[in-house]
């Protein structure tokens, strides 16, 4: 699709940041680069009810694990320390943590959505998708950030 003056219509990229070799900014195109998983779903929205809803797209753990997080990825309780925070452009805004997505934890199949009901995400930007989760809310839609890294821990007192 072309817009009227003859360009490709606004494509939205998200930022993927942190504690990573090789940070990105990525397209729904690029999503594509990854296997492509569905999840049909359903999940609750405290003001408006019930929800169902078909997604595709890449395991986020892939996409995080191929731009090279910083931990150790043979040692489960350094990997047990990692954190990610997405963002939408509303500012819509919220964390999971990286145990929930790794297999030797909680294994959650998290999708960065390409397309939500049968259509296409390029224009409006990926959608996250927590099959898992009961509530709608972090569902984040038009994904503009996702940060992975730790918190700085306390430091041990006397
Ligand atoms: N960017 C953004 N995404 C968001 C929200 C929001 O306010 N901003 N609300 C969430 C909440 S609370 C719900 S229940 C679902 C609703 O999704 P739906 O109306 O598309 O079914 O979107 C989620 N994603
Ligand atoms: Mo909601």
């Amino acid at each position: 699709m072309t817009s009227r003056h003859g360009h490709q219509p606004d494509m939205a990229e998200l930022m993927l940041h942190g504690a990573l070799d090789h940070p990105a900014n990525l397209s729904v195109a690029d999503l594509r680069r990854w296997a492509q998983h569905r999840a049909a779903v359903t999940f609750d929205c405290a003001t408006d009810g019930s929800r169902r809803h078909v997604f595709e797209g890449p395991l986020l753990r892939e996409v995080v694990a191929d731009a090279g997080p910083a931990f150790d990825v043979r040692r489960r309780k350094d990997r047990s320390r990692f954190l990610l925070a997405v963002s939408g452009g509303d500012g819509h805004h919220t964390v999971l943590s990286w145990a929930e997505l790794d297999a030797d934890f909680g294994d959650a199949p998290v999708l960065l959505a390409t397309r939500l009901d049968g259509e296409d995400l390029d224009e409006a930007g990926s959608q996250l998708v927590v099959p898992s989760d009961r509530c709608g809310a972090r569902y984040v839609s038009a994904v503009t950030h996702v940060w992975f890294g730790t918190m700085t821990p306390p430091v041990p007192g006397p």
